[in-house]
């Protein structure tokens, strides 16, 4: 029964007239609208909202810090097609929430953040109310769009425009600005019922042009070597079988970016994960669908993209992203399951394959990567090193396929993108178009929560530390998540020397730490791996037991380089380096 028939019939059996509230509107909005979980930091003025909302049945998450509800309400988003929600406090919970939303937006995540705040009378002459902010201005430029409600009557139609614009077209995250009058305000209860609004079609269908379609399928036939880059944007769409008949049947390699892995295979025989550099270069015709030419595919140009002529087909729905970086001969401009569908039916029953001295030689560069990397994957050095402990990983993986790996760091981050074979779609999450860390366990525990399945959680100790009181939060929703942590005592490597004086450097960190004993201290189980079989046994006795785990995985603290595989992008001192 939804909170205004709850006071409804409260109020009939009194006699009284038929009323309700902005509390009890809200949480009917959300309901109506399917939005069943909110992940938030609770205190004035919305510690009542999550009671109500709690015990009308929705799942409120609490958390110990709003950056971290942020992000697992961007994956959320993600992982579910429907906007994550993200509940905050005024001022500092507001801007606590906000990087996420930032992240969310720039991911092209849908996600709303919902914040109290102060009275507008007393923010706008600037007379210093309780964390008193002008949230509305300073979310706007972080987002893809913002609206705040002041009457009870329009907070149907507020929530209803905050998810279609953060569903509708290119996702994002989107702002909604509760001032704490609102959440009390009375009104008359078929007044209120008569102001919700369910939002039909909430992600319209953006079929794209014929002729866009008959330009792609051209250019693409006249390909001697063509590739297609599989992004997030692909994962995120959930056109998976399509996806996988349009790849299979142009029998064109594949590349999938860090969060398309698994849409088919890393071990399907056209995937060119491990021969990223050849293809990148060598290939004539490259097809992006729903990945972006940014920094992550060096803008489509320079070195990485060798000297070969290119022709770039993009499929996207935001018009706007095509030509963006280079141009692009064939823009598709519509929604990735119509657009696949569209290019799938137009071609022909006899489409020929690509020539097989360029599949064949993508596949033997492929096999030749994977050979070398095999026995690197075997070893069981303790201290470990990256690959010893990645091969135990990379395994418990392939055995669960449907566990949902989350990845973070920088030695951790890269090393387990190449070595960690990911078989099924939207298994894979991480630190996406930022390279930011933080995500780790808002993530981890998001993917618990809305897929139900077993997570596990790769991290750097650096990269941990960004989320890590939210151990208590799995250990107290008591979620399936495993947490490794690969701890080589710092940021990067674990030896760096201070040149300066007798403080650490600045990239180390206290030596031999035991952060498994956090876990612990929550009533979880903490682990301490020295070795690969140390690490194969704990792990294993986590997925299996479902119970929240921390594992401290040892790594040797030199093993790991600068800024793991973009270490080009630190900027250097040429005086620095003539001394
Ligand atoms: O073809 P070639 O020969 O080139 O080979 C490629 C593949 O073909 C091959 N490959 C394989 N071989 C064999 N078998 C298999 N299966 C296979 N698969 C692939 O391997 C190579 C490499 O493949 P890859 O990875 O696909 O290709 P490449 O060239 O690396 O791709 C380029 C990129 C750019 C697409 C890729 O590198 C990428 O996606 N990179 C993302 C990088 C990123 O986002 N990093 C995170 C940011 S780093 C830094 O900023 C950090 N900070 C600062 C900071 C941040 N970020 N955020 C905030 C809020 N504050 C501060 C910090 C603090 S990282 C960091 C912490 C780090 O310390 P930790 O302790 O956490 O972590 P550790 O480093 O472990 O100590
Ligand atoms: P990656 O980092 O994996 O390369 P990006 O985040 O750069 O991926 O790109 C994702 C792209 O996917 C964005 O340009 C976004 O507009 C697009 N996108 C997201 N959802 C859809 C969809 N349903 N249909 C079409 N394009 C989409
Ligand atoms: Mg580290």
């Amino acid at each position: 029964m939804s909170a205004t028939a709850q006071n409804t019939d409260a109020n009939a059996a009194a006699g009284e007239q038929e009323l309700t509230d902005g509390f009890n509107l809200i949480i009917d909005a959300l309901k109506l609208n399917g939005l069943e979980t909110i992940y938030g930091v609770p205190g004035i003025p919305i510690t009542d909202f999550g009671r109500m909302a709690q015990a009308s049945g929705i799942r409120v998450i609490s958390f110990r810090h709003e950056q971290n509800a942020g992000y697992a309400a961007s994956i959320a988003g993600f992982l579910t097609k429907k906007p994550g929600i993200c509940l905050t406090v005024s001022a500092p919970g507001f801007l606590n929430g906000l990087t996420a939303l930032a992240h969310a937006t720039t991911n092209c995540f849908p996600m709303i953040l919902i914040s109290g705040s102060s009275e507008r009378e007393i923010v706008d002459l600037q007379q210093g109310d309780y964390e008193e902010m002008d949230q509305l201005a300073i979310a706007k430029p972080l987002c893809k769009a913002a609206y705040r409600i002041l009457h009870a009557q329009d907070i149907g139609i507020g929530i209803a425009r905050a998810i279609r614009s953060a569903v509708s077209g290119r996702p994002g995250g989107v702002y909604l600005d509760l001032p704490a009058k609102l959440f009390g305000q009375v009104i008359n209860a078929e007044i209120g019922r008569k102001s919700l609004v369910k939002v039909i079609d909430a992600a319209p269908a953006q079929i794209p042009a014929p002729d866009a379609i008959k330009r792609a399928l051209d250019v693409l036939k006249g390909a001697k070597k063509p590739l297609i880059i599989l992004g997030k944007g692909a994962a995120y769409a959930q056109a998976d079988d399509t996806i996988r008949a349009f790849v299979e049947k142009s029998g064109v390699p594949f590349l999938p970016m860090s969060m398309g892995k698994g849409l088919l295979p890393d071990t399907h025989p056209l995937c060119a994960g491990a021969a990223r550099s050849t293809v990148l270069k060598d290939s004539d015709v490259v097809m992006l669908i729903g990945a972006r030419l940014n920094w992550l595919l060096s803008h489509g140009k320079g070195k990485t993209w060798g000297d070969a002529p290119k022709k770039f087909i993009q499929i996207d729905i935001e018009p706007r992203e095509m030509d963006s970086n280079i141009e692009i001969v064939a823009p598709v401009v519509g929604d990735i399951g119509s657009c696949v569908s569209a290019l799938l039916d137009g071609m022909d029953t006899m489409w020929p394959a690509p020539p097989v001295e360029w599949t064949g030689s993508v596949a033997k560069k492929r096999d030749e990567n994977v050979a070398k990397m095999a026995p690197r994957l075997m070893n069981n050095n303790s201290p470990m090193d990256y690959h010893g402990a990645l091969g135990v990983l990379r395994t418990v993986i392939k055995e669960r396929p449907d566990a949902i790996l989350v990845n973070e760091g920088a030695n951790t981050l890269d090393l387990a993108r190449g070595i960690i074979d990911i078989y099924q779609p939207r298994k894979r999450i991480d630190v996406g178009t930022w390279g930011v860390m933080g995500i780790g366990m808002g993530y981890a525990i998001a993917a618990a929560i809305e897929t139900g399945k077993p997570v596990l959680a790769v991290e750097g100790d650096s990269a941990f530390g960004f989320s890590g009181m939210e151990v208590e939060t799995i250990a107290r929703y008591n979620l399936p998540v495993c947490i490794v942590i690969f701890n080589n005592d710092g940021i990067y490597r674990g030896t760096d020397v201070n040149k300066g004086g007798d403080d650490p450097a600045t990239t180390v960190f206290v030596k031999g730490a035991r952060y498994d004993k956090m876990m612990e201290a929550f009533g979880g189980v903490g682990v301490n791996a020295t070795s690969p079989d140390e690490l194969r046994r704990a792990v294993n006795a986590a997925m299996d037991s479902g119970k929240p785990t921390l594992i401290n995985a040892v790594i040797d603290p030199a093993a790991g380089s600068e800024s793991g595989r973009i270490g080009n992008l630190n900027p250097q001192s040429a005086l620095s380096k003539k001394k």
